[in-house]
């Protein structure tokens, strides 16, 4: 099933528009992996999906150590994504996105700055031969966001000038990306993107809770899917507060 069906399936039927940012960190391997997986068995019921990020990878290593993450979480059927941020050329990125679909996540996050020819079509070659799905960064949930994804760009070929996440919001579309990236602490860029890729594209929408963005906010500019880690991981009841932040977000905009 097409990564677009298959989360969009899960958050139906659990109620839940919830991507749970897994970033949590120990003192030790086996605690961290440990850490994790009880974080994601209380709270599965309340998400749709989960997304590893480094922070684990380079501690718990891939084979073995994410990898046992991947398959709890596919036993508890959450679809995983990567947050690999691919940013390199073809090659590099393609061997990369090979080890993580390798062991089973359901898709991963690109960054458009690198460009089609030589840097994301391969991945993306990849990702549609084993099903798996690509989300392409349009607008960062940080402070410092708009010195890229804000900046005027010119089009070579007909001088036009827009903003360069308009830019990806358009190509996101031509690429057939799954799903877009566009932070919540950027509610007024929720509305642009919206405005750009229709209805049918999901938006990711992460910096919810820690970072300062609002449920409320994100949602009702048009984010699809909210991307939320230290707030529900590392509150005293994780499993409450994705509970409560799922009933908050039904609310608002209800599955
Ligand atoms: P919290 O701020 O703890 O909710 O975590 C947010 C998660 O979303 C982290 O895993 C970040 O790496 C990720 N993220 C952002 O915070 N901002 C972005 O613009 C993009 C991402 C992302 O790609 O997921």
């Amino acid at each position: 099933m097409l990564f677009s069906k298959l989360i969009q399936k899960n958050a139906h039927e659990r109620g839940s528009r919830i991507v749970l940012a897994l970033d949590v960190e120990a003192r030790e391997r086996r605690l961290l992996l440990n850490r994790s997986l009880k974080i994601l068995r209380s709270v599965s019921d309340y998400i749709c999906a989960a997304k590893v990020n480094r922070q684990l990878v380079l501690p718990l290593g891939l084979y073995q150590g994410v990898q046992t993450l991947v398959r709890e979480a596919h036993r508890l059927q959450v679809p995983t994504i990567m947050d690999a941020k691919l940013n390199d050329v073809g090659h590099t990125n393609e061997a990369i996105a090979r080890h993580y679909f390798k062991i089973g996540f359901d898709a991963i996050i690109a960054s458009p700055f690198v460009g089609w020819k030589g840097a994301l079509e391969p991945v993306f070659n990849l990702s549609r031969g084993m099903t798996r799905g690509m989300l392409l960064l349009v607008y960062m949930s940080h402070e410092g966001a708009a010195e890229g994804y804000g900046q005027t760009v010119i089009d070579p070929s007909t001088g036009a000038k827009s903003y360069q996440f308009e830019v990806f919001a358009k190509k996101a579309l031509d690429w057939n990306a799954d799903g877009i990236v566009v932070g919540a602490t950027h509610p007024e860029r929720i509305t642009d993107v919206r405005r750009i890729v229709g209805k049918d594209l999901a938006i990711y929408s992460p910096g919810v809770g820690a970072q300062g963005g609002e449920v409320a906010r994100a949602l009702s500019s048009g984010a699809t899917y909210l991307i939320i880690g230290r707030s529900i991981f590392a509150a005293r009841d994780p499993r409450g507060a994705a509970r409560e932040t799922c009933s908050l977000a039904n609310q608002i905009s209800p599955i």
